[in-house]
C-alpha cells in the first residue's frame, strides 16, 4: 500500500513542554485505531515517549514519527520536545512537515517554548493550526489563551471553535466553520452533532463570518458568491481556506481535551479536508538555488532529516521522500560523498514500532535501517540526478562543559561514544582543546548535555563527569617597555651566542612610528587566536643580519602562544628590534630564538600586562513575572545591562557577560523561572579582567606549573 502524494498529510506538533502534545499524538492515534488502546505520560506508556530516559523524565526529548490513516489520508505525526534544548530536534521536523499543530495550554496561556518555536513557524513559513488544549481542567481558560495567541501571534489567529463549558466536566464544542455541536461522550471519542443552541447562535454565526471573510479574501470570485448569497458552501469554504492556510493567512484555532480524548478527530477531519498535502507547498530549494516540485513521477530525491542509532540494530535514518518513489532494494547515490546506498527495507513507524511496506511516494516521510554512510542532512538520489536538498541550519551551542578525563582507554572509547552521538546530533559540538587541555563539549542547554551523559552512561556503558571548561583568556600589555637579553652558553665545543635589544608597545591599527628607532620592515601579522602581532625590524648598522629576524621572531611567537601571566595566547603587541649583538661562529637561529623569546618574556612583565577575558552577549527571553528574579542572578554574574524591551507579555534583556560567570546558567535559569526564560548567547568581544581576578588566576597559574 503506498499513499499518493495528494493524500499525504506532514504533520509536526509543536509547543512550550507540558501542553499536551504528546498525549494529543495518543489521542489522534486512538481515534484513527493505529492503536487500540490508549497509552498515557503518568502510565509511561505511550507511543511517543517511548525511550527509557524520556519514561525516566516523564517528558519528550526526540522527536518521533507515527502515522494515522484518516478518512483519504495518512497523516504523518512527528511529535517534538517542547524544550528549547532540543531546538534541534523541532528545526529537523519542521523541515520536513507541511503543516504545523501548536498546541497551547488553557490553563497558562501562551508559553515561552510556544514563542520560541514561533521564530521557526516563520522561518519555515509553516502552515499552522492552534490547538487550545486541556480545556477539561479546572483552570482552563480558553478565551484568555485565545486572546493572548492573537495579540501574541497576531491577527491571523482566528477561532473556528470554542468550549462550550470548560474546565471539570467539558464535555460540549461549538463548531463555527461547521455551525455545529459536538457533544462527546463521557470516555470522549466520537462526538454526537447537534445544533448550536439559540444562545450561542449570534457568536457561532460571528466566528463563522469571520472565517468565510478570511476564507473568500485572496479569491475573487469565492468574495462575489459570498456577497450574493451571503454565504459559501461547506467545500467552498474548505477550498478557501485551504489557499488560506497554505500561504500562512490564516491560523485556525481549535479547542482539544487530549486526555479525555475530546476534540482530536474533528481536526484530524481538518487536516485531511483542509491543511496542505506536500506538493500544495511551494517547491522545495536545492542547495544550487534551483527548486524541486514534489511530484511521484519525477525520478527519486530522497533527503535524511533525522539518524539515530538503535541497540542491536545501528543506524536507523528517517528521511522524507521529495520526488519520485522509493521501492524496498532501491539504490540511491549519496549527493555529498558519492556513495551508493541500499534501502534494503523501507518502513513506516509508530514510535519504535516499524512496518516494512514495499513502496513510498512523493511527499511521504519513512525510515530505513543500516545506510552506510550517510547522515542528517544528505539528499540521496537515484543514479543519473544529483540534486542537494537545501540543508538545515541549526543555532550555534548556548553553553559548555569540559569532561573530565577517565583513563587512557576509556578515553578513547569515551570519544569515539561521543562522536556516535555528535553525528546523530547537529546541535551538539565536541571539541578538543589543545589550548585549554580540555576535551569540551557545546550544547543548547543543561538537559541536553545531561541527555548526552545519560545515552553515554546507559547505552554506551561509560561512566562520564562533567567539569568545568576552562576559559581561553588573552593576554596583552598597556604601556611601553625596552629591554635587553644576552643568552651566552659555553658548553665543550661550540657555544651559543645571541642579544637582542627590543620594544614592546600595545598595539593598535595606524599607530606612528616608534619614537627614535629606525623602522627598515614592517611584519604585521593577524594571529590565528585573533588580534596582532607586528614585528618591525629597526636594526641599524648590521648589529644583528637580517637573516636572524625569522628565528627572532619565531621566539616571540613562542611566548605568545603560552604567555607570561596565565599561558593564555598574547595579542596585540608591537615589537621593535632594535639593537643586539651577534658572533661570527656561536651565533645561530636557535641562539637568538631563546634570546628573543626571554627579551620577550622580561619585556613583557615590565609592560603592565593585562588578562583579557571572553565576554558575551547575552540575550534573554523572559516572562514579566519572572523578571525581577532573572535582573538579580545577573548581577551576581559580572553583567553589563544593556537593554530591555518588552515583547508581549515577555521582557527580552540584553546583557554582557564575562563567559566565567555564565557557567550552568542554563540550569540556573530554568530553575529561577520553571522554564519560562530562554537566553541565547554569542561572543562579543574579549575585555580586561578585574585586578584581583588576575592575581588570582595568575596566581593559579604559577601553582600549577610548579605541580607539573
Ligand atoms: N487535564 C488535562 N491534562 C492533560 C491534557 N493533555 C495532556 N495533559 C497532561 O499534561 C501533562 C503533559 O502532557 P504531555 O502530553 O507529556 O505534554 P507535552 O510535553 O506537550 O508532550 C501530562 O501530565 C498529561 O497527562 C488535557 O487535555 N487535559
Ligand atoms: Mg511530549
Amino acid at each position: 500500500m503506498s499513499f499518493d502524494t495528494k493524500n499525504i498529510r506532514n504533520v509536526v506538533l509543536l509547543g512550550h513542554p507540558g501542553s499536551g502534545k504528546t498525549t494529543f499524538a495518543e489521542t489522534m492515534l486512538f481515534e484513527a485505531k493505529s492503536i487500540n488502546r490508549r497509552g498515557n505520560v503518568e502510565d509511561k506508556n505511550t507511543v511517543s515517549d517511548y525511550t527509557n530516559i524520556e519514561q525516566e523524565r516523564g517528558n519528550s526529548l526526540f522527536s518521533t514519527l507515527m502515522h494515522a490513516f484518516w478518512k483519504d489520508s495518512k497523516i504523518n505525526i512527528l511529535d517534538t520536545p517542547g524544550f528549547d534544548d532540543f531546538v534541534g530536534e523541532v528545526i529537523s521536523s519542521m523541515k520536513v512537515a507541511d503543516t504545523g499543530v501548536m498546541l497551547l495550554n488553557a490553563k497558562s496561556g501562551v508559553e515561552v517554548g510556544s514563542e520560541l518555536i514561533w521564530e521557526y513557524v516563520e522561518r519555515f513559513s509553516t502552515p499552522t493550526l492552534f490547538v487550545i488544549n486541556q480545556v477539561d481542567h479546572e483552570k482552563a481558560d480558553f478565551e484568555a489563551t485565545l486572546e493572548q495567541a492573537q495579540a501574541r501571534f497576531g491577527n491571523k489567529v482566528i477561532p473556528v471553535q470554542y468550549p462550550l463549558n470548560a474546565g471539570q466536566g467539558f464535555d460540549t464544542i461549538v463548531d463555527a466553520l461547521r455551525m455545529t455541536l459536538y457533544v462527546f461522550p463521557p470516555d470522549g471519542g466520537k462526538p454526537e452533532k447537534k445544533p448550536i443552541p439559540d444562545s450561542e447562535i449570534g457568536r457561532a454565526q460571528e466566528m463563522h463570518n469571520a472565517l468565510v471573510e478570511a476564507a473568500a479574501e485572496n479569491d475573487e470570485e469565492l468574495m462575489e458568491k459570498f456577497f450574493d448569497a451571503g454565504s459559501l458552501t461547506e467545500q467552498e469554504l474548505a477550498m478557501g481556506l485551504r489557499i488560506a492556510i497554505a500561504n500562512q493567512e490564516i491560523y485556525p484555532v481549535f479547542c482539544c481535551s487530549s486526555v479525555n480524548n475530546m476534540g482530536s478527530g474533528r481536526i484530524m477531519g481538518f487536516i485531511n479536508d483542509v491543511c496542505p498535502s506536500p506538493a500544495d507547498r511551494p517547491a522545495a530549494l536545492l542547495e544550487n538555488g534551483e527548486t524541486l516540485e514534489c511530484d511521484a513521477n519525477e525520478s527519486t530525491t530522497a533527503f535524511i532529516f533525522k539518524t539515530i542509532s538503535e541497540p542491536k540494530v545501528g543506524n536507523v535514518s528517517y528521511f522524507k521522500i521529495y520526488s519520485g518513489k522509493l521501492k524496498a532494494g532501491d539504490e540511491l547515490v549519496n549527493s555529498k560523498n558519492r556513495g551508493s546506498e541500499r534501502f534494503g527495507q523501507v518502513f513506516i513507524a509508530n514510535g519504535k514500532d516499524r512496518e516494512s511496506v514495499d513502496e513510498i511516494q512523493a511527499g511521504d516521510i519513512g525510515v530505513t535501517v543500516k545506510l552506510k554512510n550517510s547522515h542528517s542532512n544528505n539528499t540521496l538520489n537515484v543514479k543519473g540526478t544529483d540534486r542537494k536538498i537545501k540543508e538545515m541550519d541549526f543555532p550555534a551551542p548556548r553553553i559548555r562543559v569540559a569532561v573530565s578525563p577517565p583513563s587512557k582507554s576509556e578515553m578513547e572509547k569515551l570519544i569515539k561514544a561521543l562522536h556516535q552521538i555528535e553525528e546523530e546530533d547537529p546541535t551538539l559540538i565536541l571539541e578538543q582543546s589543545k589550548t585549554l587541555k580540555q576535551t569540551l563539549l557545546h550544547g543548547q542547554g543543561q538537559l541536553h548535555l545531561d541527555l548526552v551523559k545519560y545515552r553515554i552512561e546507559k547505552v554506551h556503558n561509560i561512566s562520564m563527569d562533567f567539569i568545568k571548561p576552562r576559559i581561553s583568556y588573552r593576554e596583552t600589555i598597556t604601556k611601553r617597555a625596552d629591554t635587553s637579553y644576552r643568552h651566552k652558553k659555553q658548553t665543550g665545543g661550540a657555544g651559543q651566542f645571541a642579544e637582542v635589544h627590543m620594544r614592546i608597545e600595545p598595539y593598535e591599527p595606524n599607530m606612528p612610528d616608534p619614537e627614535g628607532l629606525n623602522v627598515r620592515n614592517k611584519d604585521i601579522e593577524e594571529l590565528p587566536w585573533g588580534g596582532t602581532l607586528a614585528f618591525y625590524w629597526c636594526i641599524v648598522g648590521g648589529s644583528i643580519d637580517a637573516k636572524y629576524s625569522n628565528a627572532i621572531k619565531k621566539g616571540i611567537m613562542h611566548k605568545m602562544e603560552e604567555g607570561p601571566l596565565t599561558g593564555s595566547y598574547c595579542q596585540d603587541i608591537r615589537v621593535s628590534i632594535f639593537d643586539g649583538k651577534m658572533h661570527a661562529v656561536d651565533s645561530n637561529d636557535m641562539a637568538f630564538m631563546l634570546a628573543s623569546t626571554a627579551a620577550f618574556k622580561n619585556a613583557f612583565q615590565n609592560s603592565a600586562p593585562k588578562l583579557l577575558e571572553p565576554i558575551y552577549n547575552l540575550e534573554i527571553l523572559c516572562s514579566d513575572e519572572v523578571m525581577g528574579d532573572v535582573m538579580g542572578d545577573l548581577q551576581t554574574r559580572r553583567a553589563i545591562i544593556q537593554g530591555m524591551d518588552s515583547d508581549g507579555h515577555y521582557q527580552k534583556i540584553k546583557a554582557k557577560v564575562p563567559l566565567a560567570d555564565l557557567y550552568q546558567y542554563s540550569s540556573t535559569l530554568r530553575s529561577l523561572t520553571q522554564g519560562r526564560a530562554k537566553f541565547n548567547r554569542e561572543f562579543s568581544e574579549f575585555s580586561v579582567v578585574p585586578f584581583e581576578i588576575q592575581q588570582e588566576l595568575v596566581k593559579a597559574h604559577h601553582e600549577e606549573l610548579e605541580e607539573a
